[in-house]
């Protein structure tokens, strides 16, 4: 049986882009070897005197893990090395990292990254991934990036993906013409191409979200949650609730099985908890490379927004075709206003 490592396929891809130069095939290779050794050091959280608080808050306000600090770093040293890449923009990060050295003012491309999402699963042993977003900048080649590269739409992106620390661990990434994982094979020390051409069923199964904020949700996800507890044999349900609280983990299963993950606006989030740059918008290119949808729950589609600031958050629905379409029916008809904090009190 021929394997087709990472390496290879970037490689043999690297045709279907007649202008490129290597450099996004260099920059995705840093990639795949940052995720190796993040992976080396979640693999052994538990050996080792890593886990634990940092001793600092990132810039959200929620505690920070020595592995999100081990992550960040490794990625943007990685990125940092390949060349390619001028500046990245992090969520462990206030403001973005704009690289001073020649080599790198040169780079063409710009990342956004969540480099280890889940942090609360971490002491836990539960999958926790990174999350990447890559776009050709607009500030001139030669200076250093500023905030205008960052704050491009997400149709723009001209790769994004994921790596998850699971069971075992993959990267799945589109550049555009769909959408292929690969799965380390810890024996050689390579991703290997396991999931090639990646599409999401139209309908699926399984619902995602936080129900503990149930009280605190707009109107129009609670009646949505009850349609997917209902009795009815011809759509398959009642659905199958299925939550990790890992956006990798969670959006990884649904890609694969079918689904929908919401993240709606709530009381505490009133809009919405996950961030545009590194979680919403490398998501919601694999998602429609898929086959399926992502929008803000209003017909909004994600990779539409502007955003206008590094660390914005939307309202998130992804997943299925039909089921991010019947969840938006639910939405249109019974609001999409999150209750005041002080009513659920
Ligand atoms: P993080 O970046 O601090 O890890 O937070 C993002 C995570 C996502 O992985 C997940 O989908 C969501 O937060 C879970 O939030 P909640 O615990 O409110 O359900
Ligand atoms: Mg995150």
């Amino acid at each position: 049986m021929t394997v087709t490592t990472l390496n290879e396929f970037i490689i043999e891809r690297q045709a279907d882009f007649p202008y490129a130069k290597g450099e996004l095939t260099r920059l995705l290779t840093h990639i795949g070897v940052a995720a190796k050794v993040v992976n080396r050091e979640v693999n052994k959280a538990g050996l080792v005197d890593i886990l634990g608080d940092a001793g600092s808050d990132n810039i959200q306000g929620e505690q920070q893990k020595k592995l999100d600090v081990y992550a960040d770093e490794k990625f943007i040293a990685s990125l940092k090395a390949s060349g390619e890449c001028c500046g990245i923009a992090s969520e462990e990060r206030k403001k973005i990292v704009s690289f001073d050295e020649e080599m790198a003012r040169n780079g063409k491309y710009i990342v956004a990254i969540d480099p280890l999402d889940g942090s609360s699963n971490i002491d836990v042993n539960v999958s926790i991934g990174t999350i990447f977003s890559i776009y050709r900048r607009i500030s001139p080649v030669g200076h250093k990036a500023g905030i205008e590269d960052f704050l491009q739409k997400g149709k723009e992106q001209v790769a994004a993906g994921y790596i998850i620390y699971g069971s075992s661990t993959m990267m799945v990434y589109t550049t555009g013409r769909g959408v292929n994982g690969f799965t380390l094979d810890p024996s050689i020390g390579e991703f290997c191409l396991s999931h090639p051409d990646i599409l999401t069923p139209h309908s699926g199964i399984i619902y995602s979200i936080n129900e503990g904020n149930y009280i605190k949700f707009p109107e129009g996800v609670k009646k949505y949650i009850k349609y997917c507890q209902e009795k009815d044999v011809p759509t398959g349900r009642p659905f199958t609730s299925r939550y990790i609280g890992s956006l990798v983990a969670d959006f990884h299963r649904n890609l694969l099985k079918g689904g929908i993950f919401i993240y709606p606006k709530t009381a505490g989030y009133p809009t919405g908890k996950l961030r545009l740059l590194y979680e919403c918008n490398p998501m919601a290119f694999v998602i429609e490379q898929a086959g399926g949808r992502a929008t803000d729950g209003r017909g909004n589609r994600i990779l539409d927004m502007k955003p206008v600031e590094l660390h914005q958050r939307s309202p998130f629905f992804l997943g299925s075709r039909n089921m991010v379409n019947k969840a938006e029916e639910f939405m249109k008809e019974f609001g999409d206003k999150e209750p005041n904090m002080d009513d659920i009190k």
